[in-house]
C-alpha cells in the first residue's frame, strides 16, 4: 500500500473509532477521547498479530521464557506501539492533515507507573526487546490498583498523591477470567501420612483469586506480539466476604510498595510477592500439563527468570506444586525447579538484600516455610562436610530468625547474574562470594541495556532522522551499526546539525519548564542533568554542594568564572525515606535562592522538575548536555539512565561505578568526565575505618564555607533540613563519601565547563557517545540471556546476517 493510502485508511479508522466509542466528531472530541479512539485502532492492529503469536507458540511447542518482576514501568504505550508497528510517521502525518495536536493526544494517555525506578523500567525495556528479537518471552507481575505516587512540591517539600491510573480504564489490557488462579495464605498446615507419602492438610487461611490482565508487547517491525500478564487480587466467586475481608484481599494488589517500615506493610509486601509468584507458577504448570508435557520436561519448555529476589518464592512454590499436588519425590522436584529458575541480582547494598522474619513468613506462608526448612536442611547437609559448619551456617536460607531471600535464590536457581561487569565481579568477590565458591559456573554478567526505540527513535525523532541521513536506517534494527557515525566526526556541517538538534530539544524542555514551573531557563547554558531516584548513595547531595560552590564563588566575586549551567534534577523519594525528603527540600530551597538572585542567575539556574517518571525522562533526556552519574563507587549496580543519556548525546560526569565504567570505555575516556574514588579505595576506607569527614571539612576552606551555608542561614528556610544534611555528613561521618569526592567533583566540573565553550569540540564528544551507545541496547542484553541462561532462540543474529 502506498503511504498515502495508509494515512487515508488510518484516518478513516480513527474517525470511525471516535464515533463508535464516543459518538462524537473529531471537532467535538476531547484529547482523552481522541487518545482512546486512536489507541483502540492500534489495539486492533496489535490483536491480530497477538492472536497469531499465541497460536504459533502453542502449535510449535516453543520453549517460553517468563520474566517474573514485582515491578514493570511501561510509561505510555501509544507512541512506542505506533513506532514498533511502523505507523508512527503515518500517524503524525494523519494528525497534521486533520490539524490535531498529536502531542496533546499522546499526553492524554496515563503514564503507567507500576514500578519505582531502574528495576521496573529495565523489565519494561526487556518487554520491548524480547518480541523485537522474536524471542518467546512473557512478563509476569502485579496489576497494582495504585502505581507509584504522583509527586508535587509544596513549599519545597515532597507531597505524595495517589496514582489513580485506572480512572479512565486502560485501553491496552485484556482481562482473562478463565485464566484466574486461587492463591492461598495463612491458616495451619499439618502433614498427614498417606499411602502416597506425606501430604499437607490445610486448616483455615485465606483464599484469594488472582485474575490476570494481559497486554500485548509489540515487536518492532515484525509480527511478534508477546504477553505481559499482570495479576489482580479479587474475592473468589461464591465466597461471602465482609466489606473488611474484601478490602484485605483487594489490598494485595492495591498499591505498589506498601510502606515496609511497619509490620503490616511488610506482611502486605510478602503477600504481594507470593501473589504473583504463585499465580504465575500455577498457571505455567497448568498450561504445561494441558499441552501434554510431563513435569520432567518443564526445564526444557519453560524458563522462569526472577528479577531480583522479590519473586524468589517461586522456588518453594514450585516445590510445593511438584511435591504436594503431583507427588514427585524431593530430588526430582528439586532438579526440575532449579533447572527452570534463574536469578538476577540488582543490588550490592546490604540493606537492600531482602530478608523476612521467619515468624511472619511462617504465619503467611506456612507450607512454603516448611519447604524452605527442608531446602535449608538439604543445603546444610550437602555443604557442611566439605566446607564446614560455619560456611553452611553463613549460606543457609534460614539464619537468626530470618529468611534470607538472596541465599534462597542462589541455592534454588541454575544461574545467577549481575547487571554490569563491576557489579558481577563484586557479587563473586564479596556479596555472594560463598555461593561463588560453591558453584562458580552459575555466575555470569549480563550488562543492562535500554531500548533505543523508546528513548531515541521515538523520544528524539529529529536526532534519529539526522543519523539516518548519514548512515541509513540499519542501525535502527542493529544498534551497534550506529558506530558508523564515527566516520563523520570531522564533518563540521554534521556537527553543526547535531548541535542544532540538541538546541531544539533543549528549547522543548525549556518550554515545558516555563509552562509548568514558571521559570525561564537559558538554553545556551549547559543542561546539567541528574534524573533518578533520590537516594543517599546516588549523591544528589554532591551535585548540590557543587552548585553551592559556584553560587558562593559568584557571590564573593561577581567576575569569578563559572560556565553558565542549568542544573536539572528530577527524583522521587520513597515516602518513608525521611532523609531523602529532607534533601529534596534543601535542593528546592537552593533552587529558589539561586533562581531569584539576579547577581548569579545569568550564570546558574536550578530546576527540580516534579513527578519524575518515564514520560518526563523522554522529555529531559534528549535535552541533556551532561549526565550526572555520581554514585559512590561500588554502590550502583549498573544504572540505566546513564545509557539513555549517552545515546542522546549527553557526556557523562561520572564515578567509576556500575555501567558508567563501560560507557566511558565504549565512548573513550576523552569523551567523558570521570572523577572520584574507585571501588578499591571505598572498600579500603570501610575496612580500615580511616575516613574522616571532619578532617576534610576542617582542611578544605571552600568546602567548609559550603557546608556552613546549610546551617548558618545562607540557604534560607532549611533550618531543620540543612542541619540534618550537615549532621549526616559531619557528625555521622558521611557514609557515602560525599566530602571525599567533593574536590575531585568540583575540579572536574570546572574543566567540563571550560570544554563546553568550544562547541564544535563538545559536539564531537557528544557524537562519540551517541556512536558508542549501540552496545547498550537491551536487544543484545536479552539475546545474551537467551543464549547463555534461558537457552531459547531469537533472531538477532539472523537479522545481522540477512542485512
Ligand atoms: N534497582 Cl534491588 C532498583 O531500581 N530497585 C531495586 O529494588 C533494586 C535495584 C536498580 C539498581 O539500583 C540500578 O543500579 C540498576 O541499573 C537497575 O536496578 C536495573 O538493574
Amino acid at each position: 500500500m502506498q503511504q498515502n493510502d495508509t494515512v487515508t485508511q488510518l484516518k478513516q479508522e480513527f474517525l470511525d473509532s471516535l464515533e463508535a466509542h464516543f459518538a462524537v466528531s473529531l471537532a467535538d472530541a476531547t484529547d482523552l477521547q481522541r487518545y482512546q479512539a486512536l489507541a483502540a485502532v492500534v489495539k486492533q492492529k496489535i490483536a491480530t498479530k497477538w492472536r497469531r503469536t499465541k497460536e504459533d507458540y502453542r502449535d510449535t511447542g516453543a520453549k517460553q521464557v517468563y520474566y517474573f518482576s514485582i515491578e514493570f514501568l511501561p510509561g505510555r504505550y501509544l507512541r512506542a506501539n505506533l513506532l514498533n508497528l511502523g505507523l508512527l510517521a503515518d500517524t503524525e502525518q494523519m494528525m497534521t492533515e486533520l490539524d490535531v495536536d498529536f502531542t496533546a493526544v499522546m499526553e492524554a494517555e496515563v503514564d503507567q507507573g507500576l514500578g519505582n525506578g531502574g528495576l521496573g523500567r529495565l523489565a519494561s525495556d526487556f518487554m520491548d526487546a524480547m518480541p523485537s528479537i522474536a524471542l518467546v518471552g512473557n512478563g509476569n507481575g502485579i496489576r497494582y490498583r495504585y502505581g507509584l505516587f504522583r509527586q508535587a512540591f509544596i513549599n519545597g517539600y515532597q507531597v505524595e498523591y495517589p496514582d489513580d491510573w485506572l480512572k479512565n480504564d486502560d485501553v491496552w489490557e485484556v482481562r482473562q477470567d478463565d485464566e484466574a488462579q486461587v492463591v492461598h495464605y495463612g491458616g495451619n498446615v499439618y502433614l498427614q501420612d498417606t499411602p502416597d507419602g506425606l501430604r499437607p492438610v490445610y486448616d483455615g487461611g485465606l483464599d484469594v483469586l488472582a485474575v490476570p490482565y494481559d497486554t500485548g508487547m509489540v515487536g518492532a517491525d515484525n509480527d511478534v506480539v508477546n504477553t505481559l500478564r499482570l495479576w489482580s487480587a479479587e474475592v473468589p466467586e461464591g465466597v461471602k466476604a465482609s466489606v473488611s475481608e474484601r478490602s484485605v484481599i483487594e489490598s494485595i494488589s492495591g498499591e505498589l510498595y506498601p510502606d515496609d517500615s511497619n509490620e503490616e506493610g511488610r506482611r502486605l509486601r510478602l503477600r504481594q510477592e507470593y501473589f504473583f509468584s504463585s499465580a504465575g507458577v500455577q498457571n505455567i504448570i497448568k498450561h504445561h500439563l494441558a499441552d501434554g508435557y510431563s513435569l520432567h520436561a518443564l526445564p526444557f519448555q519453560v524458563a522462569i527468570h526472577i528479577n531480583d529476589t522479590h519473586p524468589t518464592v517461586v522456588i518453594p512454590e514450585m516445590m510445593r506444586i511438584l511435591l504436594d499436588e503431583h507427588g514427585l519425590g524431593w530430588e526430582e522436584a528439586w532438579g526440575i525447579t532449579t533447572r527452570t529458575v534463574s536469578y538476577t541480582n540488582h543490588t550490592l547494598l546490604a540493606e537492600a538484600l531482602e530478608r523476612w522474619s521467619q515468624d511472619l513468613f511462617a504465619q503467611e506462608l506456612p507450607r512454603l516455610f516448611q519447604l524452605i526448612q527442608e531446602i535449608d536442611r538439604h543445603h546444610r547437609v550437602s555443604v557442611a562436610s566439605e566446607h564446614g559448619e560455619d560456611f553452611a551456617w553463613r549460606t543457609s536460607p534460614l539464619q537468626d530468625g530470618q529468611v534470607h531471600m538472596a541465599r534462597l535464590a542462589a541455592i534454588g536457581s541454575h544461574a545467577i547474574n549481575g547487571v554490569a561487569p563491576l557489579h558481577s565481579q563484586l557479587l563473586q568477590d564479596k556479596v555472594l562470594h560463598d555461593f561463588y565458591i560453591l558453584w562458580p559456573a552459575k555466575f555470569s554478567n549480563k550488562t543492562n541495556g535500554i531500548t533505543h526505540r523508546r528513548y531515541m527513535h521515538a523520544a528524539n525523532e529529529s536526532l534519529s532522522a539526522l543519523i539516518d541521513t548519514k548512515i541509513g536506517r540499519d542501525w535502527r534494527k542493529l544498534p551497534k551499526d550506529i558506530t558508523k557515525l564515527r566516520d563523520f566526526n570531522m564533518d563540521e556541517a554534521f556537527l553543526r546539525e547535531l548541535a542544532v538538534v540538541k538546541r531544539q530539544n533543549k528549547q522543548r524542555l525549556a518550554d515545558w519548564v516555563s509552562h509548568n514551573m514558571g521559570i525561564d531557563i537559558n538554553v545556551d547554558a549547559i543542561f546539567d542533568v541528574q534524573i533518578k531516584r533520590l537516594h543517599a548513595y546516588k549523591r544528589q547531595l554532591l551535585h548540590l554542594l557543587g552548585i553551592l560552590t559556584d553560587y558562593l564563588a559568584l557571590k564573593h566575586d561577581a567576575n569569578a568564572y563559572v560556565a553558565p549551567r542549568v542544573h536539572i534534577f528530577a527524583a522521587k523519594a520513597a515516602p518513608s525515606y525521611h532523609y531523602a525528603k529532607q534533601i529534596i527540600k534543601v535542593i528546592n530551597e537552593v533552587a529558589n535562592m539561586v533562581n531569584n538572585d539576579p547577581a548569579v542567575n545569568d550564570k546558574m539556574q536550578v530546576v527540580f522538575l516534579p513527578n519524575y517518571g518515564v514520560s518526563l525522562a523522554e522529555l529531559i533526556i534528549p535535552a541533556a548536555d551532561v549526565s550526572e552519574q555520581i554514585s559512590t563507587a561500588g554502590k550502583e549496580a549498573s544504572g540505566t539512565s546513564n545509557m539513555k543519556l549517552m545515546a542522546n548525546g549527553a557526556l557523562q560526569l561520572a564515578t567509576m561505578d556500575g555501567a558508567n565504567i563501560d560507557i566511558i570505555h565504549a565512548a573513550g575516556a576523552e569523551n567523558a568526565y570521570a572523577f572520584g574514588m574507585d571501588t578499591d579505595t571505598v572498600y579500603k576506607h570501610y575496612e580500615q575505618h580511616d575516613y574522616s569527614a571532619w578532617d576534610i571539612y576542617q582542611n578544605n576552606p571552600k568546602l567548609h564555607r559550603v557546608l556552613d551555608a546549610l546551617i548558618d542561614g545562607t540557604v534560607p528556610n532549611v533550618q531543620e533540613e540543612g542541619q540534618a544534611v550537615f549532621d549526616s555528613l559531619i557528625r555521622d561521618n558521611d557514609e557515602y563519601f560525599v566530602l571525599g569526592d567533593y574536590e575531585s567533583y568540583v575540579d572536574t566540573q570546572a574543566r567540563l565547563g571550560q570544554d563546553y565553550q568550544n562547541q564544535q569540540a563538545w559536539t564531537r564528544k557528544s557524537l562519540a557517545n551517541i556512536a558508542a551507545s549501540g552496545e547498550f541496547s537491551a536487544d543484545y542484553t536479552v539475546a545474551a540471556y537467551a543464549d547463555e541462561i534461558w537457552h531459547v532462540p531469537h533472531n538477532l543474529l539472523a537479522q545481522q546476517e540477512s542485512k
